[in-house]
């Protein structure tokens, strides 16, 4: 990744290939420089998160060296962020209830929690930034934050919130009102958290009732860019999501990314995150937005059935916080259907959706109370014990 920080106290020397092909992001004190560079066009990423970081689109390069007078003007090279492959999508037809498979929630022992704390409330918000999610699925769509002051398909904005048409959450990877998943991916992550519990449907996700808003910026194949991300956090604040899940991550140490985070901290959200799933050592090898250091972030290691830290999973004594399931997790998928998958992308759900729990019961915590709590529940192991900070696995203890 090439990153450029121009302020008028440095003096520049730019190398000969720092042109400003499109796209770049930009971070502008001052927007109107942006607008005076002839050829190129900026478009604001993060409107409800301080409105100073832009697309430059150019029509043809231009030399950055021209902006080097100005001062606090910031620039990256887009990076790519992808999902963490599934290792073992395998899917299953039907909808006969499922619940006895699904071990996870044993071993989170959700149960206790539910009858003894809480179930969940349709008071609390979180934001699923993955590749959208199936919002009419059958054990889901009930669990959807439906915007109902959009008029769906009319290419209007009627509830003047800068998105049209976006009536079960928004697609920052095109731009448009359209969150449904055509991966599985989301749909998966989505149904861990809040499928409908006891409605004798498919699967029981962790919260009974809850509000689930779907933002796609991750293609069907995978893979997304850092614009797309911001413009995802972004839509999240906008609707007032608290918990922020990301199953998804790539090696670009992003400022701007890590700024838009911090933002969303600023604003009380918490979000959980995969340590991914490449059997390595995050605090040698970090894995972002994981490993950003900001207090308002958990990462998330995957466990099998007997606790033990999957073979794919990456850990980090200092920089991954906490484990929980994530082999063999049975879910809902697109199409009316169900499926089992694996990876750091299943377990970090897990957290989202306790962290739910927990902030249901407790509406009034801020987001370091919640995440103080979800890091209380854990149960220390000797295998975990120098592959997560807490040294353990996730285990509600009420
Ligand atoms: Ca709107
Ligand atoms: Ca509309
Ligand atoms: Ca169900």
């Amino acid at each position: 990744m090439l990153s450029i920080l121009l302020t008028t106290l440095q003096l520049i020397t730019l190398p000969s290939c720092a042109f400003a092909s499109s796209p770049w992001l930009v971070r502008a004190s001052d927007k109107t420089l942006l607008q005076n560079i002839s050829g190129c066009q900026s478009s604001v990423l993060n409107p409800h998160l301080g409105g100073d970081i832009f697309k430059l689109q150019c029509h043809d390069p231009f030399s950055l060296s021209g902006l080097s007078p100005v001062a606090n003007v910031y620039f990256e090279e887009e990076s790519s962020w992808g999902i963490f492959t599934p290792l073992n999508l395998n899917f299953i037809g039907t909808s006969d209830p499922l619940v006895g498979d699904q071990w996870a929630l044993e071993q989170i022992n959700i149960e206790s929690f539910w009858d003894n704390q809480s179930r969940g409330s349709s008071q609390t918000r979180v934001a699923i930034i993955d590749t959208g999610v199936d919002y009419e699925h059958e054990d889901l769509h009930t669990q959807i934050a439906v915007n109902t002051n959009e008029i769906p398909g009319n290419n209007i904005d009627d509830d003047n919130n800068g998105y049209i048409d976006d009536v079960f959450g928004w697609n920052a990877y095109e731009n448009t009102g359209n969150a449904m998943d055509f991966h599985h991916h989301g749909t998966h992550i989505a149904g861990i958290i809040a499928a409908k519990p006891n409605n004798d449907i498919g699967v029981a996700g962790m919260n009974w009732n809850i509000s689930l808003i779907p933002i796609r910026f991750i293609g069907s194949n995978g893979g997304g860019s850092t614009e797309a991300a911001i413009r995802a956090f972004d839509y999240a604040v906008a609707r007032g999501a608290q918990i922020i899940n990301a199953s998804w991550g790539g090696r670009s140490d992003s400022a701007l990314l890590k700024e838009t985070i911090a933002r969303c901290r600023d604003k009380g959200i918490l979000l959980i995150a995969a340590a991914g799933n490449e059997a390595v050592d995050n605090d040698l090898i970090p894995t972002y937005p994981a490993g950003f250091e900001l207090d308002n972030i958990v990462s998330v290691a995957a466990v099998d059935l007997h606790g033990d830290l999957s073979t794919f999973s990456n850990w980090g004594k200092k920089t991954v916080h906490i484990a929980a399931p994530g082999e063999s997790i049975l879910s809902t998928i697109t199409g009316k259907k169900y499926g089992y998958s694996s990876g750091t992308s299943m377990a970090t759900p897990h957290i989202a959706g306790a962290a739910a729990l927990i902030w249901s019961q407790n509406p009034s915590w801020s987001y370091k109370e919640v995440r103080d709590a979800l890091l209380q529940n854990c149960t220390p192991t000797p295998e975990l014990k120098d592959a997560v900070q807490c040294g353990g696995l996730f285990q509600f203890r009420y």
